[in-house]
């Protein structure tokens, strides 16, 4: 198989930017960092922290001024945004810097960072997004109460019979992204806050004819740390998703009919 090449001629994942949004994460980001560069001693890391109340900022700091490699950085936030403003404000920070791969990564160690150079073969391989998923053959979830699992299956299943695509774990927050794909989205116009921003995201690159490829993973429930999922971020998700479904149905039938 031919690699896709960047202009370089290396692998697309030899410039690896790892974003980790952290709100209140204080006790999980350290083992996340730590595992994260023991499985791929070669990427950056930038902690993009909504000045969390409980410290985490100057946990991140710390982190950052202690590794002798240099290879993690901190983008402190004034305040709590939503999920969604902070990856877009990391996928600009790397953008900016030329990364040719972008990865989103929660800091509560539910997306196992073991699973991180599947991914970047997976782009390397031609995907221009690389969803670690928990719904393909090999995947999983541990330690989720039935409720949890309700939703998130109705969630997917949901999204995917309302916009009429294929990818099994939709809502999935674990991704590697070909800085490409990104760079022609206009990152403005995205305004989700919640896990909607992840339907989003897939949707927006599937419209632009990008190639999207599930990678399994087994996703661990946080253990420490409090949830950010709201009733709001729900609602956010449905209404979305029903409207985006709507429009690209209208677009289609218009077309049918010539008008
Ligand atoms: N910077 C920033 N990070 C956030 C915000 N909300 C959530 N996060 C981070 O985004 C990641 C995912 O949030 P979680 O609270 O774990 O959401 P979840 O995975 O749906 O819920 P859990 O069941 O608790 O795992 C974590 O790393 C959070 O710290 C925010 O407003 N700003
Ligand atoms: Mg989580």
């Amino acid at each position: 198989m031919t690699e896709p090449t960047t202009p370089g001629g290396r692998a697309p994942s030899a410039r690896t930017l790892v974003i980790i949004p952290t709100y209140d994460e204080r006790d999980n980001l350290p083992g996340v960092v730590e595992r994260l560069l023991a499985s791929a001693p070669d990427v950056s890391v930038l902690i993009a922290d909504d000045n969390s109340p409980d410290g985490t900022g100057e946990v991140a700091d710390r982190l950052a001024a202690d590794d002798p490699r240099g290879r993690i950085s901190v983008l402190h936030r004034a305040g709590k945004q939503g999920l969604g403003a902070a990856y877009i404000a990391g996928f600009r920070w790397g953008l900016e810097r030329g990364y040719t791969v972008l990865v989103e990564m929660d800091a509560d160690g539910s997306h196992p960072p073991e699973r991180l150079p599947a991914m970047l073969e997976a782009v390397d391989g031609g995907a221009d997004l690389a969803i670690g998923s928990r719904y393909v053959p090999g995947g999983s979830v541990v330690n989720w109460p039935w409720q949890r699992h309700v939703i998130s299956r109705g969630g997917n299943i949901y999204s995917r019979v309302m916009l009429g695509v294929g990818i099994k774990d939709i809502t999935a927050g674990y991704r590697a992204y070909r800085a490409d794909a990104l760079a022609e989205l206009d990152l403005d116009s995205i305004e989700s806050k919640g896990y909607c921003f992840q339907i989003d995201m897939s949707w927006r690159l599937l419209d632009n004819g990008r190639r999207v490829v599930e990678v399994p993973i087994t996703f661990t429930e946080r253990t420490v740390g409090h949830s950010k999922m709201s009733e709001s971020i729900f609602r956010e998700a449905a209404v979305n998703v029903a409207r985006w479904g709507w429009e690209k149905r209208r677009a289609q039938l218009r077309a049918l009919i010539g008008r």
